[in-house]
């Protein structure tokens, strides 16, 4: 998978060489590549914004560098152009599976108050166009949103995580939060790891486990439960 960013921080992606990225990089999984939107600008000062046309507050990101450079990424064959943006659709595991799918992904970095609208509209007659947001909240600009969404997608690249049991049985896959967890040792400051977790009885173990997924997400995103197939017969009251 081909991933490249088009930013006016470039800087701000750096932790992309490290990590899990910097992992997939260095297998030859992905070919990640940074880009400054200012090296598609032509005048003194590398312009990239100006002001609303209509009025208001704050800055509107011009048309002209990013039409530029998305030709330039797209001369190279075709690819899933991510816009990130407050006003995206909410990122989701689901998404981050359909991308995960995708050969090639560029992310349209926006800042201040968005990018000019035409070059969302243009860049869609030509290449399939996502806009997408990290969540309710405002970030000052959409690299750290183009991280967390690189992050999610190489993870579920085939042959990127070692143990592939672990993509499927954590929090979100199926729907649910995942269960709380243990480790050694079994008593520490006086609290107890739950006996049927030291039980060796595995179908015990599986049903404990569905159960306290199922009352964590009732009690902490119950917008979650009804999108869940795997609800049975667990009586939902609330987490102690
Ligand atoms: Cl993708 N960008 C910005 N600027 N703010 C956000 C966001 C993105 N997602 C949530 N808040």
């Amino acid at each position: 998978m081909r991933i490249d960013v088009l930013t006016i921080f470039p800087d701000y992606l750096a932790p992309l060489e490290l990590s899990l990225a910097g992992k997939a990089r260095e297998k030859g999984l992905i070919d990640v590549r940074v880009h400054d939107l200012r090296a598609w600008t032509h005048d003194r000062h590398r312009t990239v914004d100006d002001t609303p046309y209509g009025g208001g507050a704050g800055m509107v990101m011009k048309p002209e560098p990013w039409g530029e450079a998305l030709d330039e990424l797209l001369a190279d064959g075709p690819a899933t152009v991510v816009f990130t943006t407050p006003s995206g659709q909410p990122f989701t595991q689901a998404v981050a599976r359909e991308l995960a799918t995708r050969e090639r992904i560029v992310f349209a970095c926006g800042r201040y108050e968005g990018i000019d609208q035409r070059v969302i509209d243009e860049v869609g007659s030509r290449a399939e166009v996502r806009e997408i947001s990290l969540g309710d909240y405002v970030l000052n600009g959409g690299e750290v949103a183009a991280l967390a969404v690189t992050e999610a997608v190489v993870r579920l690249v085939p042959g990127f995580m070692g143990n592939a049991e672990s993509l499927t049985e954590e929090s979100h896959e199926d729907g649910l939060l995942e269960y709380p967890v243990y480790t050694k040792p079994a008593s520490w400051r006086g609290l107890d790891v739950p006996p049927v977790l030291l039980s060796g009885d595995h179908a015990a173990i599986a049903a404990w486990r569905r159960d306290q997924a199922v009352r964590r997400t009732a009690a902490r995103r119950p917008d979650l439960l009804p999108a869940s197939t795997l609800l049975d017969d667990v009586e939902i009251r609330p987490v102690e």
